[in-house]
């Protein structure tokens, strides 16, 4: 590391030892965070500890030096293990009567989910005390954007984060991992670097270098089952995937070539959604019969997709993936997503993208409702740039354009599209979310 200019900062007595100061001189501890971006970074992830054991155990203090697993239940097994535990062996998911083998000395307590969940919003309410932009992923993980907060806290986001670790466990009583980076694909991921009590950061001089080592499933949406496609191209690090072209990337893996292509040189420009922002939007329905065959699933299709814009367009918003849902008549349900180059508030696009998938979909199950929707919303500015969108959608967007406007004036009912026109007979009102 290059030499640090600026000071670090003690996360027991929040004091400033001078760069490079080691262990702190104010209190002793060896806790000292120094980093050369330190100042000018502000998107976090915070994950709190072992969450449900780390509640119990602040509850029940003679649990504090024992293996503990919270599980049980009706799945009958681990939902969570403490630390302790966790080093001989125990680990999330696991059968209960494996994590009893490993550690046959573990105590084991039932989840008591509204406690957690109590806790939970605790832990959300102080961290909508430092920004309005938090994003809370799960009941004990989080991002936060601090951008623009210097002035407001008299301190950088790096500082305000530690004070609030420092919060969280005098006040609240558990702990707390912090990740605190650029962006939320390399916050999230050194909040897990340094776990539990952590606090780590992954500046922009370093991403490139850092991501180089790590294995693909590092990347936000490459588990096990795409992990071994690219294994078999021979791709197991970013590093390779850093060294591969963007069309490359794209021609092997489709959208998901894109994702690889900037996620593994550490460009993520997704923004930190506060809660309360719509995560999708979609619309299904439900069939009075269960239907098979894929000429009649289209104009359902079709008629969902034209809801979904018409939401879109309204609220001025677009999506980047396109997300379908089916449920069979078993009442098994199947979502297939797909990202887009650009996002689109486009019934068309949507429909186009949405039948795709659907073609696949199609085996012969009878299904009883049928879904489409996009997430990963944004503003509309970005959507659809004709000189992006090919020639022909380009017309289409134009017709589009058109009939929202006919739509406007006389209705919904007064322009029928050729999908819309033969809607299948059989479907009911829509739902929307
Ligand atoms: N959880 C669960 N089943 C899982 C994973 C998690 O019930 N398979 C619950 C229990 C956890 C909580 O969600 O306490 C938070 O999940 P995390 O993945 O953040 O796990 P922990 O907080 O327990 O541990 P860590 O310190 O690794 O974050
Ligand atoms: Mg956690």
């Amino acid at each position: 590391m290059a030499v640090n200019a600026s000071p670090g900062i003690c996360r027991d007595c929040l004091s400033r030892p001078q760069p490079g100061v080691r262990r702190c001189p104010a209190c002793g501890s060896p806790r000292v965070l120094h980093h050369e971006e330190l100042s000018s970074l502000a998107i976090a992830h915070i994950d709190c500890d072992a969450f449900y054991a780390a509640i119990e155990k602040r509850d029940n203090p003679a649990l504090r030096d024992k293996p503990l697993i919270i599980g049980g239940g009706k799945r009958g097994v681990v939902s969570t293990a403490c630390y302790i535990a966790r080093i001989n062996g125990v680990r999330s998911a696991m059968p209960m009567l494996k994590a009893l083998e490993a550690c046959p000395q573990a105590v084991v307590l039932k989840p008591d989910m509204e406690k957690y969940a109590r806790v939970g919003r605790q832990v959300r309410e102080m961290m909508l005390a430092l920004t309005p932009l938090v994003e809370p992923l799960s009941i004990d993980e989080a991002f936060l954007d601090l951008s623009g907060t210097q002035r407001l806290h008299g301190a950088e986001p790096a500082m305000v984060l530690a004070r609030f670790a420092a919060r969280v466990e005098k006040e609240i009583g558990i702990t707390v991992s912090v990740g605190l980076s650029y962006c939320k694909f390399l916050a999230k991921v050194a909040s897990d670097r340094d776990k539990p009590r952590g606090f780590s950061v992954i500046g922009r001089g370093e991403a490139l270098s850092f991501l180089a080592g790590q294995p693909v499933t590092t990347i936000w949406g490459v588990g096990k089952t795409f992990a071994a496609t690219l294994a078999r191209d021979g791709i197991r690090t970013i590093g390779q995937l850093q060294r591969m072209e963007r069309a490359e990337l794209m021609r092997r893996y489709g959208t998901m070539g894109e994702r690889l292509y900037s996620l593994s040189r550490g460009q993520d420009t997704r923004a930190v959604k506060p809660q309360g922002a719509a995560k999708s939007v979609s619309s299904e329905t439900t069939f009075d019969h269960d239907i098979a065959a894929l000429e009649d699933l289209v104009p359902v299709l079709r008629a969902l997709s034209e809801r979904v814009s018409a939401r879109l367009k309204k609220a001025d918003i677009a999506g980047r993936t396109v997300v379908l849902k089916l449920k069979s008549a078993d009442f098994r349900i199947r979502t297939r997503n797909r990202q887009l180059g650009d996002p689109t508030r486009l019934a068309d696009r949507i429909f186009r993208t949405g039948l795709d998938m659907l073609k696949r979909e199609v085996d012969g199950t009878r299904f009883r409702l049928l879904g489409i929707g996009v997430a990963d919303l944004t503003d509309a500015a970005k959507a659809d740039p004709p000189d992006l969108v090919d020639t022909l959608s380009h017309k289409r967007a134009l017709a589009e354009g058109a009939i929202d406007s006919l739509r406007e004036k006389y209705g919904r009912q007064a322009v029928e599209t050729g999908y819309t026109f033969a809607r299948a007979r059989n479907a009911r009102p829509q739902r929307d979310r």
